[in-house]
């Protein structure tokens, strides 16, 4: 055994021949059931090597993007993310979205709670500063690929008076009777920091879109104000332009 291990070393370090053996694993698929990498103990056995060399090996699949680590829950092989083309004109949910697509919408609940609003927040909905809001903050995923975190705020009354055990908040909205119809949305492209990159699972300082939505009743009330940030390798968000009509009439008459 040692013997092996010398003489791979003279030509490269152990630790990458043992990365280089592991991504042949993950392209064959070994992983592919659980997607969750076995414990040390049964990798160092099954690659032959010592546990500070498979360390150091998945140190560096991590660094590659090839191996993603969930604190807590274990070291997983990191699926290629759904991409995903959103049209900027309809106004859909997440679930719904992700639904449309095949894929299998699923959240994790980062915060949750009711409260009386920030400044931020009763300005955006349009509220006094003591009516109390639902506050909603979610990592959103497809297929089991975090896309989104969401950090929606919503006036309680809006659901009924009572924080609602969520899967799908339009849905909530709409059984309370009080689904957005329209929705202003501001889109900005910014540079991930720490913790967003890691609920994300992208490396920090990634190109990421920043999005606000205030979202209104047919009455004109404001009913949600959501703060995201979504990842820019799964996400296009594509906008269909029209001529405005006098515009069309004109490049119609200049063609006639
Ligand atoms: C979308 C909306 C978000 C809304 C959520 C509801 C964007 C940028 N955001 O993700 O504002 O709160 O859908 O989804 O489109 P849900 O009904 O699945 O909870």
């Amino acid at each position: 055994m040692e013997g092996r291990r010398a003489s791979r070393a003279e030509r490269t370090p152990l630790f990458e021949s043992v990365g280089e053996s592991l991504k042949r694993e993950i392209a064959g698929g070994r992983f592919a059931s659980a997607d969750v990498l076995p414990g040390e103990r049964e990798l160092s056995e099954m690659l032959d090597v010592s546990r500070t060399t498979l360390r150091r090996a998945i140190a560096g699949l991590i660094d590659e993007g090839v191996l993603v680590h969930r604190h807590g829950a274990g070291t997983f092989v990191r699926r290629n993310p759904p991409h995903v083309e959103q049209p900027l004109s309809r106004l859909t949910s997440f679930t719904e979205d992700m639904r449309l697509r095949g894929l299998t919408a699923s959240s994790r609940v980062i915060e949750r709670g009711s409260s009386l609003p920030t400044p931020e927040e009763s300005m955006m909905l349009d509220i006094s500063l003591s009516e109390t809001v639902f506050r909603l903050a979610r990592l959103r995923l497809a297929d089991g690929v975090p896309m989104a975190i969401e950090r929606a705020t919503v006036p309680l009354r809006f659901l009924g008076g009572t924080e609602p055990v969520v899967e799908s908040l339009y849905a909530a909205l709409e059984g309370s009777g009080f689904r957005p119809v329209r929705a202003l949305q501001r889109l900005r492209a910014v540079v991930i920091g720490a913790a967003e990159a890691a609920l994300l699972e992208i490396a920090e300082g990634s190109p990421a879109l920043h999005i606000h939505r205030v979202a209104f009743l047919g009455d004109g009330r404001r009913v949600e104000f959501t703060r995201s940030f979504y990842r820019s390798d799964t996400y296009d968000f594509v906008a269909e332009l029209t001529l405005s009509a006098s515009a069309r009439a004109r490049s119609e008459g200049a063609a006639r």
